[in-house]
């Protein structure tokens, strides 16, 4: 049987753990035989979404040139994992129509604010405190929690396996080699 093309998108704050488990699902779907690709902040922001920041109006083209890169992605066969604070409900309701709604499932990487500003991995949380940086999630920008997420894990009171487990055992019966 043929690779069912599916988007699996992760929305959470800054430091929540979407990218830590969107590149561990990653390595187990491809050990899987799956034909897996993640985009992130990382591999998108430091090119295709160069020319853009954090405003408002920024992360929904962000978000929206993400959706349609990945609905290519599909078209190709793939299984695209997106890792993206994409904090407007709005936004993550555009990607669904875009991607079409049998191909696409929601992942809540929930995690409090004040668990992720204690983790504050890359110390961005003290700079946007300190006024450094403009627009940042959860400070000085809001995050809409998911109406209906498919899934949700909630990575300040279960470890990293455990939200692993619980997405891998939502996922995989979704998909088909
Ligand atoms: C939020 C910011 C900001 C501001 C830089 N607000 O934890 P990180 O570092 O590695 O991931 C965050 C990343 C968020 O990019 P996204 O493309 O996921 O955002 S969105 O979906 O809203 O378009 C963070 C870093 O960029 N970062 N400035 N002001 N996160």
């Amino acid at each position: 049987m043929q690779q069912e093309p599916r988007l699996v998108w992760l929305t959470g704050l800054s430091g929540s753990g979407k990218s830590t488990l969107a590149l561990r699902l990653e390595h187990y779907l491809f050990h899987q035989g799956y034909k897996v690709y993640l985009l992130d902040g990382d591999n998108i922001r430091s090119g295709l979404s160069k020319d853009l920041g954090f405003s408002e109006k920024d992360r929904k083209e962000n978000v929206r040139r993400v959706a349609e890169a990945a609905k290519l992605m599909l078209d190709a066969g793939l299984v695209v994992l997106c890792a993206f604070i994409s904090p407007y409900e709005a936004e993550r309701q555009l990607v669904k129509e875009v991607i079409g709604k049998d191909r696409f499932t929601q992942v809540y990487v929930n995690c409090s604010l004040a668990e992720c500003e204690k983790r504050d991995t890359k110390g961005l949380y003290a700079k946007a405190r300190r006024g450094e940086i403009d627009h940042f999630t959860g400070i000085s920008s809001p995050y809409e929690p998911p109406l209906a997420p498919d899934v949700e894990v909630a990575t300040d009171t279960e470890s990293i396996e455990e939200s692993l487990g619980k997405l891998i055992a939502a996922i995989e019966p979704q998909l088909s080699l």
